[in-house]
């Protein structure tokens, strides 16, 4: 089944986004440590044009961290970029974020920082509110463990002189390249009634079949991972208990568990996508 989910509150999204970047300076774009390029939105890079933008490789404690280091320099490397590290393993601070700001205005057009507005943006669900609670040190945006929670813009001071904006997460009309969407898909960023579980984890055994077995193995006390997605999936359902009556695993509930599994940590940290050579 194609993936593709492009609602009307995200098209007005990119709307209101694009009237507020002329009273903005820098842009934090938000990506998915696990799978930084499926979680780049290419509306975003036409929506900001030239400021300056900080890239969050998010989630990273989900993420294997030298790969994640190893995307912090690729992104570092493209003109007006900083690239920085958050996780719930290790939380990045405002002061760090602040000074990255600084320097990539001062680059671009010497701003005196009178008064500096920061839009947070990116795909659904990759922690944008989260980050804006974190960085205020209080609850003040509503996040949750779905996408399209946030449905408007929502406007903080950060202090004296700096403010940012959080914005809804938005995807694109076309997710052309169908392995990205499923990436986004496996990792949460697509509304669940938009896509059919069972086919999202379906792309999430193999691949782990193929490059990561022994997570499985560790996981689902597998003792041999030369097997069929089905029997994976059985093997599963006896084990967590989410066989179907008369036998043979219930695949949705089955997949949930996967899914789950995956997205929680609980199977370990996992990059899914590497930076090009
Ligand atoms: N493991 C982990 N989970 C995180 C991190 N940041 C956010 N989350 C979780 O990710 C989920 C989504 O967080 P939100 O902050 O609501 O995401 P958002 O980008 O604002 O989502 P939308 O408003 O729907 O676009 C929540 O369950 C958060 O607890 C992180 O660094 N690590
Ligand atoms: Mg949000």
């Amino acid at each position: 089944m194609a993936i593709s989910w492009y609602p009307g509150h995200m098209h007005k999204a990119s709307k209101e986004l694009v009237k507020i970047m002329r009273e903005t300076q820098a842009v934090i774009e938000v990506l998915d440590a696990r799978i930084p390029e499926s979680s780049c939105n290419p509306l975003l890079a036409s929506i900001r044009e030239q400021l300056p933008y900080i890239r969050i490789l998010n989630k990273a404690d989900l993420a294997d961290p030298d790969i994640t280091h190893a995307w912090q320099k690729h992104f570092d490397k493209e003109a007006n970029c900083a690239c920085l590290i958050n996780g719930r393993d290790k939380p990045l601070s405002k002061a760090s974020l602040v000074q990255a700001a600084k320097r990539l205005i001062k680059k671009t057009d010497g701003s005196k920082f009178s008064k500096v507005q920061l839009v947070i943006e990116g795909i659904p669900n990759v922690g944008k509110s989260s980050l804006l609670n974190q960085l205020m040190d209080r609850k003040v945006a509503r996040t949750g463990n779905e996408p399209a929670v946030t449905r408007g813009q929502q406007r903080v001071k950060l202090d004296d002189s700096w403010y940012l904006i959080d914005t809804p997460g938005m995807l694109w009309p076309k997710l052309a390249d169908q392995d990205s969407a499923y990436r986004l898909a496996v990792t949460g960023t697509i509304r669940s009634t938009a896509v059919q579980s069972d086919d999202v984890a379906w792309f999430l055994a193999e691949l782990l079949l193929e490059k990561y077995p022994s997570r499985l193995a560790d996981r689902y006390r597998l003792n041999n991972t030369n097997i069929k997605t089905e029997e994976l999936f059985d093997l599963i359902a006896k084990l967590r208990g989410s066989l179907r009556r008369g036998g043979g695993a219930d695949i949705n509930k089955t997949a949930e568990i996967l899914l789950n599994d995956f997205r929680s940590g609980k199977l370990g940290k996992f990059s899914l996508e590497t930076p090009p050579q």
